[in-house]
């Protein structure tokens, strides 16, 4: 019969930094994103010609993302500690509304977005 092995990267799959599903920045569509989209791939900060340094540290941690949808006009996703996953997410949707959004983990290790700040631009 086949077994189910358990090998390293099976039990690796579990943890909670690596999760199993990332939506890449491109993904992002305001009407659906909320405090459990999960990890948010930052992309590639070194190459592109819209990568900037946001919190003016020096280190470019963030890049202009012009989402696959409608929804979104302009996407920021900021990785301030550089693991690959966004921390911020600022959104500004076609209509002028925007949203700023950073992540935390709860005290299950799952990853939660909270809204900081909304409004009109
Ligand atoms: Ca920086
Ligand atoms: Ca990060």
């Amino acid at each position: 019969m086949d077994g189910f092995l358990i090998t390293a990267d099976v039990v690796d799959m579990g943890r909670f930094d690596v999760p199993a599903d990332h939506l890449p920045a491109e993904g992002i569509d305001p009407a659906t994103f909320g405090p459990g989209t999960g990890t948010v791939d930052v992309g590639d900060l070194t190459t592109t010609f819209d990568a900037f340094d946001l919190d003016g540290d020096g280190i470019v941690d963030s890049r202009v993302v012009s989402p696959d949808n409608d929804a979104a006009a302009i996407v920021v996703v900021s990785d301030f500690d550089r693991d690959g996953a966004a921390d911020r997410v600022t959104m500004v949707e076609s209509d002028g509304d925007f949203a700023a959004w950073e992540c935390h983990r709860d005290t299950h290790g799952a990853l939660v977005w909270d809204r900081i700040d909304s409004g009109t631009v």
